[in-house]
């Protein structure tokens, strides 16, 4: 039986046994002080306030058995997957990929910047995907990953709502997951992106999925059971 969520435009309707969390860049980088984000001029408070907010959504998600993704953004140390353009783009903003800071190199893999926040961390048996861009499909190999498991059902959370879970909740979209993003669990550092971006998501009958807050898609993933 299908659990029921409230949600926007309408309910979100979902298989547990068909669901995937993913955790969508919960990096040092763009929630810890000195970290991409920062560096970038932005207020990482935002982001670092949905922290707790996840941490109960990965305990729902343990505990009822659901496939847990989290992704990571970065580079290999280099450089040789970063375009050009990103990169100067980086540089300009004076947080430039790769460059030294106080939790190491920015956005390279292997370093602390790049690494999960600790209260997040993932557990044994879950998936860990690093991306070199915004959208998690996107070279990686996330999507057969999840087709091979039948799963067809998408919770998104993480950050910046506007960049990197817009990104990946577009890839989705277009590769036909149904997908609910959690507004109260999702963070930009601007609160009107985050806003534009929650709303166009359930914007059009539901454009891109659906919008919920996180305490409704937890009741609806308990309630399957009673
Ligand atoms: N993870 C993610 O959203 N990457 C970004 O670069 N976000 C910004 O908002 N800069």
């Amino acid at each position: 039986m299908k659990a029921v969520c409230e949600a926007l435009p309408y309910v979100f309707e979902f298989e547990a046994s068909r669901t995937a969390l993913i955790v969508i860049d919960m990096q040092n980088d763009f929630c810890s002080p000195g970290g991409f984000g920062e560096r970038l001029g932005n207020d990482i408070s935002p982001t670092r306030a949905i922290i707790p907010v996840i941490s109960g959504l990965l305990d729902a998600a343990r505990e009822a058995g659901l496939l847990v993704v989290h992704t990571r953004e970065g580079h290999l140390p280099d450089l040789s997957d970063c375009p050009p353009a990103k990169l100067e783009r980086s540089r300009r903003q004076g947080a430039g990929i790769g460059d030294p800071g106080p939790m190491g190199r920015i956005l390279v893999r292997g370093e602390r910047g790049h690494d999960i926040v600790p209260e997040l961390r993932p557990i044994e048996g879950e998936i860990v995907i690093d991306k070199p861009g915004k959208g998690a499909f996107y070279a990686t190999h996330l999507d057969s990953l999840l087709l091979n498991r039948g799963i067809e059902y998408l919770i998104l959370c993480g950050v910046t709502t506007h960049v990197c879970v817009h990104t990946t909740l577009r890839e989705a979209n277009d590769r036909g997951y149904r997908c609910l993003v959690l507004e109260d669990a999702t963070a930009a550092y601007d609160r009107a992106d985050h806003e534009a971006a929650v709303r166009m998501v359930r914007q059009q009958g539901g454009i891109f999925g659906w919008t919920a807050f996180s305490s409704s898609w937890m009741e609806a993933l308990h309630a399957k059971d009673n």
